[in-house]
């Protein structure tokens, strides 16, 4: 039997506040979190949706070193900056705090000291990384160097990008001071252990039971029972660090708390920050008993935290004390989502910035795209062109058609009134028996955390409605057969408002839009979309268009940005350090234009033919704004000339020529002071 519980609390993992959220954040965690939360809702569940910054943590302090700033104005930024994204998005969280306030520092302290008092913790004195010359530990990021699994020469004192194994500095083979790039020595500190191992039997245990009961995903499965297999160590909760969440005792005045132990526990102090802002203890009826759901989304990065170090720390607590806190009753983290085949990356500058996204495209369409692709079983790709084809052919001729061409109808034909249902025909049936059975079908696979095949469905009753449409043919019943006609456009009234429930929880901005053209209050019950509850002789809103095409050029021009360096570069952003060996893997040329002309129906793009010694290429470059395709015939250019071959609107282009914006913001090419013969090699 499904437990009944009386409410749901719904965290998304808190994004470090040193970066700006990227489409594979989004696809990771909050997207699947938010369709969840604004389900529930609509099911009237009792609801709250927690997020917040996590504002501490090596990966904040290095970004303020090297922005040359304190971690205090990083966090600032990048707090505002993401909470006002999120919104953007439609990201329905009920409160997003951040781990910087007292409110937080408290409740972390007070976990430390839960477990320092009741003997939980164990101090050990050990040998650690030290960089003498800015005298400092090196803790976690600090350290980088070898990876001792993969032999991956980036691996970071925390975990290896390449392979994805966790470590800790001391493995690092060959390590270097990420602050001077000097290999640090070996001096004593303290820490404090939490003794994970303890709790590796009850962890089991907890998994086993909340995975019968909830359906927990294979993959977080098959994570936890790697790291069971290993057997799980003691976990060090304190640091040698300036920034963080003071470590509350004697002679720890320089050390703060590690960032991943007090973070998970951001999700209590950003509920607690929510109730006490409206002046009641809910947080206590949702933190702190059993009648709650807890859903934690995550991205898969962080299950090792969620599944058994936080609620190992809950175990701890609740065995020490008279409020006892619930445990996540499911994990659902998602696999990873790539771009265009390539991982996201802030490092390699590989990514999309989602603020900068939404700039040219609308929220929903964006949603709907990440939702239908979303990683939930193994990692998945976001293509530009799949975007472009998912709005043109999904949402604006499929959902938008339907809506469009049944308000059209009723405007015309009917003053803008709801027609009145008369005779059912066999073909009503039909379509009325889909329109019935949606919401659970849909809400079933919601529940079971399956957003993909849950979105599929919503969009099939948008195509089972367009044929029904057709199939009715209501423009020629109109004048034939009045009582049919207007029976068929009674059902398609009512599927136009089932569309609009029912896709709420992935298109929010497209569902409010259609309320108001349908004249409906925002405030309704999921299960009315199987109701034929429109009521006959009231009068509908006006028509707006749901979605407007996007064109090749306009998505050509969006996906060069990236093939050119993706939209992030533009940030100021620190780029990792190669070796001579990656550098020397790219092969420059000096390479004359020979042929210029721009690229049709673009005013972007250039197309040269050059020439590289006895070769001749062509590329296609974006500087058509910047130069008249004579000005660079016969000039002397930079290319890369072993960059794998691309197709931009349709053109190869089989390398990159080098260029650099100058202070007025054109992008002037690059060449030699002195005019050297193509072909030649730039070291
Ligand atoms: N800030 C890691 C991340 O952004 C971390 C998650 C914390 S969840 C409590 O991927
Ligand atoms: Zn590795």
């Amino acid at each position: 039997m499904k437990k009944q519980y009386k409410r749901i609390l719904i965290t998304a993992a808190l994004p470090y506040a040193n970066g700006k959220i990227h489409l594979g954040h989004l696809a990771g965690a909050y997207l699947p979190a938010d369709i969840y939360a604004r389900y529930q809702r609509a099911k009237k569940k009792e609801v709250v949706f927690i997020c917040g910054s996590d504002e501490h943590g090596v990966p904040i302090t290095i970004t303020a070193e090297n922005e040359k700033t304190t971690p205090q104005k990083i966090v600032d930024r990048y707090h505002e900056l993401n909470k006002q994204t999120f919104e953007k998005f439609g990201m329905s969280f009920d409160n997003y705090s951040r781990t910087s306030i007292p409110l937080h520092h408290q409740t972390a302290q007070e976990f430390f000291l839960k477990m320092y008092n009741a003997g939980i913790l164990i101090e050990k004195k050990e040998k650690q990384l030290y960089d003498e010359k800015v005298k400092m530990f090196l803790p976690d990021r600090y350290v980088e160097g070898t990876c001792p699994k993969c032999g991956a020469e980036d691996a970071r004192g925390d975990q290896c990008e390449k392979c994805g194994t966790f470590l800790s500095p001391n493995e690092i083979i060959n390590p270097r001071s990420k602050i001077t790039g000097e290999t640090p020595v070996l001096k004593e500190t303290s820490h404090w252990y939490f003794p994970l191992g303890k709790y590796q039997k009850r962890l089991q245990d907890y998994i086993k039971e909340k995975n019968e009961e909830d359906g927990w995903r294979e993959n977080v499965l098959k994570y936890c029972q790697t790291w069971f297999n290993e057997g799980l160590q003691d976990r060090a909760v304190t640091r040698d660090l300036q920034w963080g969440v003071p470590v509350p005792i004697a002679g720890y005045e320089n050390k703060v708390l590690y960032v991943w132990f007090e973070a998970v526990l951001g999700y209590i102090s950003s509920t607690k920050e929510w109730s006490y802002k409206q002046n009641h203890q809910k947080w206590r009826e949702f933190w702190l008993s059993e009648d709650t759901k807890y859903v934690a989304f995550i991205g898969k990065d962080n299950v090792v935290f969620h599944c058994i170090v936080f609620p190992a720390m809950l175990m701890a607590w609740n065995d020490n004390s008279e409020d006892k806190y619930v445990l996540p009753t499911n994990v659902p983290a998602n696999e990873f989502l790539n771009l265009e085949g390539q991982k996201f990356s802030k490092s390699r500058g590989w990514g999309l910035y989602v603020d900068e996204f939404l700039e040219k495209y609308p929220a929903d369409s964006l949603r709907y795209a990440l939702t239908i692709n979303l990683p939930e079983m193994r990692d998945s790709d976001f293509y530009w062109s799949d975007f472009q084809a998912r709005h043109n052919n999904e949402l604006a001729n499929t959902l938008g058609n339907f809506v469009n061409r049944t308000l059209t109808f009723v405007h015309k034909n009917y003053n803008g009134k709801v027609p009145a249902i008369g005779k059912i025909s066999e073909l009503d049936e039909n379509f009325i028996n889909e329109m019935r059975k949606a919401p659970e079908i849909i809400g079933n696979l919601i529940e079971k955390y399956r957003f993909r095949d849950a979105t599929l469905e919503m969009m099939n009753l948008a195509r089972l409605a367009n044929k029904y449409f057709n199939d009715a043919e209501p423009w020629k019943t109109l004048k034939q057969a009045p009582d049919r006609c207007s029976t068929t456009i009674y059902l398609c009234l009512n599927a136009v408002k089932a569309l609009s429930i029912l896709f709420e929880p992935v298109l929010p901005f497209t569902s409010k839009k259609i309320r108001k053209m349908l004249n409906l209050k925002d405030n309704y019950y999921w299960d009315d979309a199987s109701e034929l509850s429109m009521k006959s002789g009231e009068q509908i809103g006006e028509i707006e268009i749901l979605f407007n095409k996007i064109e090749n050029e306009f998505i050509s021009e969006s996906s060069q940005l990236m093939s050119e360096g993706p939209v992030m570069t533009q940030e100021v952003m620190q780029k990792q350090t190669v070796t001579i060996e990656e550098f020397k893997k790219l092969d420059l040329r000096v390479a004359k234009v020979i042929e210029c002309e721009k690229v049709q129906k673009s005013n972007k793009l250039l197309k040269l033919q050059v020439k590289i010694g006895n070769e001749i290429k062509q590329l296609v470059a974006g500087i058509a704004q910047h130069y008249q395709p004579e000005e660079l015939v016969g000039k002397n250019i930079i290319v890369v000339k072993n960059l794998q071959k691309t197709s931009i609107m349709g053109i190869d282009s089989e390398g990159m020529m080098l260029a650099a914006s100058d202070q007025n913001g054109k992008l002037v090419y690059i060449t030699t002071s002195t005019d050297i013969e193509d072909g030649s090699i730039v070291k």
